[in-house]
């Protein structure tokens, strides 16, 4: 142990969480109980270096970015979520359902910028046709054919399966075939049946959720998790959650990143509620690097996060800001205030300034870009010290 971990240890005891803090230092699994302690404590600098202690061992001080690009491609939906503040109905003003032909003009457009990845999801709409969905994929490739097509929560993986008629495995052979490369980590909200009840219930609920992402990585397709914290939910809950994504992670090891979405409160059913402050997306972040010992990556969203928090995060257990962005409309129809894009330089920027390596990846984690070329090899996987599990 260094003198650094010992004084981390001794202020874990000095604030009753010294079996945590020595569990943290061996690479021990937490307990749901452990994790509710942490959400209990007032000692929540204790609780960032002990996160931190966890990010630095796994990942050094390099921090992800990438050069990517968001393609929310319809707002129509019938899933009525109480937090959402993007969904509309056909007909209502502000409406749309982008053509695949403007999904490829929307890539076009960022042809003179190094983009590498397209994020795609959108709201839920029954009358979309199967081949609409492998359309905006083939149209994202033919636009720009080395991107990498991250595309489809879970929720709208169900969606199409239900329209294609075809069994699971068929439909998601189908839109590889088309180009899909991986899927984003939406949709998850919270698992717990009451909160699913109370928010969400027209959506697949925690176990369908759960079931999607199986079948998807048994398929081969690596994803990312979420968890959309600071609205109604309880740290019991989220607690619940947490451990529900690691069990899955020790059978399918699918999950590359956990990203701790922060509720935005304008705009919807939920307006009346405050909505987390700085504090609580850093423990949100903190505790989701400790109970997820098993996941590589743990994200600062900076589009929702605000850039100083995002910094921030960077030593409370993150080590991924995600990317430049261009068009978003899910969080900034709720109310964020961050920009829509940033530049590829001022992320290296920032990063640089909250005192981590700036390192560019693709969606996988291959290295495209590094400012120190010994620590993370360009062209290599991301380098990532052994986890605990997984
Ligand atoms: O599923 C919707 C959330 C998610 C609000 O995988 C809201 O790399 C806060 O999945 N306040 C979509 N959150 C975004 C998403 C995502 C974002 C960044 C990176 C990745 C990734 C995935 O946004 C939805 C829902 O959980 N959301 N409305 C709101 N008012």
């Amino acid at each position: 142990m260094t003198d650094r971990t010992d004084a981390v240890l001794e202020r874990a005891r000095t604030a009753g969480l010294g079996a945590i803090g020595e569990k943290v230092l061996a690479g021990e699994r937490l307990t749901r109980a452990d994790g509710l302690a942490l959400y209990h404590t007032d000692a929540i600098h204790v609780l960032g270096e002990l996160a931190n202690l966890v990010r630095e061992r796994l990942h050094g001080d390099l921090a992800y970015f990438n050069v990517n690009q968001h393609v929310n491609y319809t707002n129509y939906c019938n899933k009525f979520c109480q937090f959402c503040s993007f969904d509309r109905l056909p007909g209502q003003e502000g409406a749309y359902c982008l053509t695949p032909e403007q999904v490829g003009e929307k890539i076009r457009a960022q042809l003179h910028e190094p983009v590498t990845e397209v994020h795609m999801v959108a709201g839920v709409w029954p009358k979309i046709p199967y081949e609409y969905y492998l359309d905006i994929v083939r149209a994202a490739k033919e636009a720009r054919p080395e991107i990498h097509v991250k595309a489809f929560t879970m929720v709208e993986l169900d969606q199409i399966r239900k329209v294609a008629k075809k069994p699971f495995e068929e439909v998601l052979v189908e839109l590889r075939e088309a180009g899909l490369g991986s899927c984003p980590g939406g949709g998850a909200e919270i698992f717990a049946d009451r909160v699913h009840r109370e928010g969400y219930s027209m959506k697949i609920d925690g176990n369908e959720w759960l079931d999607l992402a199986r079948s998807v990585h048994r398929a081969g397709l690596r994803t990312n998790c979420t968890m959309l914290h600071g609205h109604i939910e309880t740290p019991e809950e989220r607690i619940d959650h947490l451990d529900r994504l690691r069990t899955l992670q020790d059978e399918t090891n699918g999950f590359q990143t956990y990203i701790p979405l922060s509720f935005h409160p304008e705009n919807n059913e939920w307006s009346h509620l405050p909505g987390p402050t700085a504090l609580d997306e850093l423990r949100e972040i903190a505790i989701g690097r400790l109970m997820l010992d098993n996941i590589p990556h743990v994200k600062a969203y900076w589009i929702m996060l605000s850039i100083p928090v995002a910094q921030l995060a960077l030593s409370w257990g993150a080590d991924d800001v995600d990317g430049t962005v261009v068009e978003e409309h899910i969080y900034h129809d709720a109310g964020a205030e961050t920009p829509q894009q940033v530049m590829r330089e001022e992320l290296v920027q920032w990063i640089t300034e909250a005192g981590r390596i700036p390192v560019e990846r693709d969606t996988l984690y291959n290295v495209v870009w590094s400012s120190d070329e010994v620590l993370a090899p360009v062209g290599q996987k991301a380098p990532v010290a052994a986890l605990t599990r997984g």
